[in-house]
C-alpha cells in the first residue's frame, strides 16, 4: 500500500453526506458529496446553493447531511460562506473548521460567478466545490456556460435548426486560478486517490481555494446509471477533464495521459451527443485537443500570480 491509500484506508468510516438521500442511481454529484465530505470530516460547515444537492439531500423534514448546513439562495453560496468566514473569526473561532461552499454548474459558471469572484477576491478562508454535471439539472437539463459543445439540452435542442450547444465551455478553474489564489484544482470521481489528496489540499489553504468536480448525470446526459464511473474515467482518458491542480500559480498535471483515447469512444455512450455528424464529433476532438495543448504550454510555467 501507498501512504496515499494508507491515508484514506484510515478515513472515517462514517458517512457525513448520509444515504438514504433523494438523487438518482448513478448521479455524479452525490458520489462526489460523499467523498468530500469524508475527506472533510466532522468539523466541517457546508453551504449549499440551490440545485439537485441541496434538493435532493434536504427534503423537509430530513437531511443526509450530518455536519452544519446552510441552504443560500441559487447565486449566492459564496457571499454566505464569507459571511460565515467572518463570523466564526470576528469569534475566534475559526481555526479547525473546514468551510465549503458548494454550487452546481449553473450556480458556479453562471448565476453565482459574481459572488465567487467577490469572495476570492476578498481573501476569504474557504473551498468553493463546483460540482459540474454541464447543466440547469435540477429544473430540467438547461445548457449552462459548463454544458460542452454541440450538447443536447432543452435550450440549446439538436433540431433543424441547430445541433446542440453552440458555445464551448467556459474555462472556470482558470478563471478562479486568475484572481490570485492559493490553490485550485480538476477533481473526478474516477481516481479517489487524486480526489482526497486535492481536497486535503485544497482546505489546508489559509485562503480561497477553488474545486472543479466532474460528475455525470445519468438524466441529462441520457446515459446507463451504471456507467458513471465508466465515462468519468473516458472524460480522462480522451482528455475532456484532465486531472490538474494550480498550486501557487503553477500548474501541474495529475494523471498524465500519454495515450489518449478518442473523444468519440467518450461520446458515444452519452444521448445527449447521439445527433452529431461525423464533421462535429471531429470539431469536439479538435477542441479538446487545443484546450489540452495550451494547458500544456502553460504546465510548470508561474502562469498565475499569487495574490491572497
Ligand atoms: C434566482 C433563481 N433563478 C432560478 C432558480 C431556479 N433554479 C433552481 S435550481 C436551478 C438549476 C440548478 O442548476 P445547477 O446549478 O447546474 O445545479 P444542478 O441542479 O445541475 O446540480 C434553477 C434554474 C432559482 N432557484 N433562483
Amino acid at each position: 500500500m501507498t501512504q496515499e491509500e494508507k491515508k484514506i484506508a484510515g478515513l472515517p468510516a462514517e458517512e457525513l453526506f448520509a444515504s438514504g438521500h433523494r438523487a438518482c442511481a448513478g448521479c455524479g454529484e452525490a458520489l462526489t458529496l460523499r467523498h468530500l465530505m469524508k475527506a472533510s470530516g466532522k468539523n466541517s460547515i457546508v453551504v449549499s446553493a440551490t440545485g439537485c444537492m441541496e434538493v435532493v439531500s434536504t427534503p423537509y423534514p430530513l437531511t443526509a447531511w450530518k455536519v452544519p448546513w446552510i441552504h443560500s439562495a441559487f447565486e449566492n453560496a459564496a457571499a454566505v460562506a464569507s459571511g460565515v468566514d467572518a463570523a466564526l473569526k470576528a469569534q475566534g473561532k475559526r481555526n479547525g473548521i473546514n468551510l465549503i461552499a458548494l454550487g452546481g454548474d449553473g450556480a458556479s459558471f453562471d448565476i453565482g460567478f459574481g459572488a465567487i469572484s467577490g469572495a476570492l477576491e476578498r481573501g476569504h478562508k474557504f473551498t468553493y466545490v463546483c460540482t459540474d454535471n454541464e447543466a440547469y439539472m435540477n429544473t430540467g437539463v438547461q445548457r449552462s456556460g459548463a454544458t460542452p459543445l454541440y450538447a443536447n439540452t432543452t435550450t440549446s435542442p439538436a433540431g433543424k435548426v441547430i445541433h446542440g450547444k453552440q458555445k464551448p465551455k467556459k474555462p472556470l478553474p482558470l478563471i478562479a486560478a486568475a484572481h490570485g489564489i492559493r490553490y485550485v484544482a480538476q477533481v473526478s470521481i474516477a481516481n479517489l486517490f487524486d480526489f482526497y489528496n486535492k481536497i486535503h489540499k485544497a482546505l489546508a489553504v489559509e485562503g480561497p481555494s477553488f474545486i472543479h468536480a466532474y460528475c455525470p448525470c445519468p438524466v441529462g446526459w441520457r446515459h446507463d446509471s451504471g456507467a458513471t464511473i465508466k465515462i468519468a474515467k473516458l472524460a480522462i482518458q480522451t482528455r475532456v477533464f484532465p486531472l490538474y491542480e494550480i498550486e501557487n500559480g503553477v500548474l501541474t498535471f495529475n494523471q498524465k495521459i500519454e495515450e489518449k483515447k478518442p473523444v468519440k469512444e467518450y461520446l458515444q455512450l452519452q444521448g445527449r451527443f447521439k445527433h452529431l455528424s461525423e464533421e462535429e464529433a471531429q470539431k469536439i476532438q479538435d477542441y479538446v485537443d487545443a484546450r489540452y495543448a495550451y494547458l500544456t504550454r502553460i504546465e510548470g510555467l508561474k502562469a498565475f500570480d499569487v495574490l491572497y
